[in-house]
C-alpha cells in the first residue's frame, strides 16, 4: 500500500519510535499521545481496518492480542491499561491500517481516540 503511513513505519520510509517489532508486527509511540503510555502495535502485513480481517487472519489476531499485555507491561501499565480500536469512518479510524490503541499512565484515560 504505496499511500498507507503506517506501512512506510514498517519499511522504514518513515521514521517511528519503536518499542516493539518482530516477524509479524511493530509497535511505536503515537505521534499524538492521549495518555503518558499511548503507544500503537499494528500488523506489518497491510490490512485495512478490523473490518477487513478474514478467518485466515486469526493466528495473527491471537498474536495481537497475546503480544498486548507483554508489550504494556515492558512500558510500566503496572495497574492496568485501555485498548481501543477505531474502526472505519463510523467508529474514528484516521489511519485506515489495522491498529491497537494502548493507552495509560494517568486515573482519567479517554474513552476515544
Ligand atoms: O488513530 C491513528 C493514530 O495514529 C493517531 O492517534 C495518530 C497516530 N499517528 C499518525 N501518524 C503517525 C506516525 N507517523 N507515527 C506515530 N503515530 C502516528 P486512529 O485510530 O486511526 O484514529
Amino acid at each position: 500500500m504505496e499511500e498507507c503511513i503506517f506501512c512506510k513505519i514498517v519499511q522504514g520510509e518513515i521514521p517511528a519510535n519503536k518499542v516493539f517489532e518482530d516477524q509479524d508486527f511493530v509497535a511505536f509511540h503515537d505521534i499524538h499521545p492521549a495518555a503518558p503510555v499511548h503507544f500503537l502495535l499494528i500488523p506489518k502485513r497491510h490490512i485495512s481496518s478490523l473490518y477487513d480481517v478474514s478467518e485466515a487472519d486469526q493466528p495473527l489476531l491471537g498474536k495481537m492480542l497475546w503480544l498486548i499485555p507483554q508489550l504494556a507491561k515492558e512500558q510500566g501499565c503496572v495497574n492496568g491499561f485501555r485498548t481501543i480500536i477505531n474502526t472505519g469512518r463510523v467508529g474514528g479510524q484516521e489511519v485506515l491500517h489495522l491498529h491497537i490503541h494502548i493507552i495509560a499512565g494517568k486515573d482519567r484515560l479517554p474513552t476515544m481516540i
